[in-house]
């Protein structure tokens, strides 16, 4: 029963002051002494969490010699030792749910609804779901080898859950890790961190630096065998270079403008139901986000006015309040992108503004943008806020023409009650997921990743633990599809 009183926010705070509010980082199994850093902030109120520590070249350095040393004794423990580590840091996920949750919020802006019943949960779905894959790997997957010492660099829309989806299948698969949080949210990555000390997970198996991005650099120029990284294409372009010419294995997921297509034989509203969860979910802050509204013209102002009068009903505010949809806008950095893009812009089509109650503050209202030509920058450029861009189309040839008019292809979302057409469109997207009559829906069992400047390789199911794994010549990694 979570009632409706705003969620409290004093375990975790306490376990923050705990901690000495000031924060070193995680390495070789122990947390070093704080150093010069920075300040991470609660974005709904801007109040101050904690200092955190920017980690200098001989802490990246220590991070990877720990994760090096201990690397080979982490392999050779085999699958079924490695799942009984995987399976203890799920249940110390379920353990401290709440705390994750709210700490999650607080540093984030994203609503406790969402953290709590889908962060964290699907966190801890991911770490069973990888001992369950640790333990068949002996068995199934007989002398394939770790890659070795992987850098995990990850954003700051989804900080456990990227945490997650980098660390439960590297570690599965025999690798170590060092991991850096983005600098906006790295509490609980660093309450993970305090999860790896309770499992008994054995000292430099997963290290964790905290700083910005002159640390990911430290990290990715670092004697690493893997790169994995989700973020901004622009960083994943940076990352590309900085490896040419290095034998490492890489997996990018990087940014997306993922088209939503109703047909007009659609169930609208669940269709506008979806619409919700596609753009309104965690502000819009979601890299496979539905941003791109394609609808058939037959229903297209049926649809807008049915669309605008659920916007209108959305509730943005405080996140720790359990009856909000939109929150916070990560960081004012990210909000002054988001304006900056929009303002310029937004003379291009028509403007609808959610006639909800504002908050002041770091937050930014649900906003829909429609007639807009298919060149303009709001339909080709990633906005991650809550934008919501449309424009319409007459036959299912022009919608995948429409769908396909971008330079990115993480995912789509086809709307249609006859089956027939949804599966004919769905296969003639250039997307790595795509979903008939739903959106974002995620599990640990099924890959998830793009294609295009969405970036490459697979998160998830068996295709992610290969892109972890190695033939025992050094050639390509396993791929390896689920039957
Ligand atoms: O991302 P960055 P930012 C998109 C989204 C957003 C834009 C910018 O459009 O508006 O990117 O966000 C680390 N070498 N996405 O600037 O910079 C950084 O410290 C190595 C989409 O926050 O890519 C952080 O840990 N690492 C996205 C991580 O990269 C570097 C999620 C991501 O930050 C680095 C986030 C460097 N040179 C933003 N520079 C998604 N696909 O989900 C920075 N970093």
């Amino acid at each position: 029963d979570y009632g409706t009183a705003p969620e409290s926010s004093a375990d975790a705070l306490a376990w923050i002051v705990e901690q000495g509010s000031r924060f070193g980082h995680f390495i070789d199994g122990a947390m070093t002494t704080p150093g010069e850093g920075f300040e991470s902030r609660n974005p709904a109120t801007d109040e101050v969490l904690a200092t955190l520590t920017q980690a200098t070249q001989d802490d990246v350095d220590a991070a990877v010699t720990a994760a090096r040393s201990v690397q080979p004794g982490w392999a050779a423990l085999g699958g079924k030792a490695r799942a009984r580590y995987l399976y203890a840091l799920a249940r110390l996920v379920q353990k401290h749910a709440r705390l994750l949750a709210v700490l999650e919020t607080l540093d984030n802006g994203k609503p406790i609804r969402e953290s709590r019943d889908i962060d964290v949960p699907l966190v801890a779905r991911h770490f069973y779901h990888h001992a369950g894959l640790a333990q068949l790997m002996d068995s199934e997957l007989p002398g394939m080898e770790p890659q070795g010492v992987c850098g995990q660099i990850i954003p700051w829309n989804f900080p456990l859950l990227m945490l997650a989806w980098k660390v439960a299948p590297a570690l599965a698969a025999g690798n170590t890790v060092v991991l850096k949080p983005a600098e906006w949210t790295s509490l609980t990555a660093l309450c993970f961190a305090d999860l790896c000390r309770q499992a008994g997970l054995p000292r430099g198996v997963v290290n964790i630096v905290t700083g910005d991005g002159a640390v990911g650099e430290m990290i990715v120029n670092a004697d690493v065998d893997k790169v994995a990284f989700t973020g901004s294409t622009e960083v994943g372009r940076k990352i590309r270079a900085a490896t040419a010419g290095r034998d490492i294995a890489q997996t990018l997921e990087l940014g997306g403008k993922s088209p939503y297509i109703v047909f007009e034989d659609a169930d609208l509203d669940s269709a506008v139901e979806g619409l919700v969860d596609a753009i309104w979910f965690n502000g819009g802050q979601v890299c496979c986000a539905g941003s791109r509204l394609l609808v058939q013209e037959g229903v297209a102002e049926e649809f807008h006015a049915r669309l605008k009068r659920r916007m209108d009903n959305l509730r943005v505010g405080d996140p720790l309040d359990k009856s909000v949809d939109v929150g916070a806008i990560v960081d004012p950095e990210q909000l002054a992108r988001i304006r900056s893009l929009v303002d310029r812009h937004a003379g291009e089509g028509e403007v609808h503004r959610a006639a909800c109650a504002m908050p002041d503050g770091c937050f930014y209202p649900p906003t829909l943008i429609s007639g807009l030509s298919p060149a303009s920058a709001l339909m080709q450029d990633e906005i991650f806020g809550p934008v919501l861009v449309s424009s319409t189309f007459r036959t299912p040839d022009e919608a995948v023409q429409l769908a396909n008019n971008t330079r990115y292809g993480l995912a789509a979302s086809v709307w249609s009650e006859n089956l027939n057409t949804a599966l004919d469109v769905a296969p003639k997207l250039a997307a790595g997921v795509v979903w008939v009559n739903g959106s974002n829906m995620f599990d640990a069992a099924a890959p998830f990743g793009g294609v295009r400047e969405s970036g490459f390789g697979r998160e998830g199911g068996w295709e992610g633990l290969g892109a972890y794994l190695k033939a025992p010549s050094g050639a390509a990694p396993l791929v390896r599809t689920a039957a």
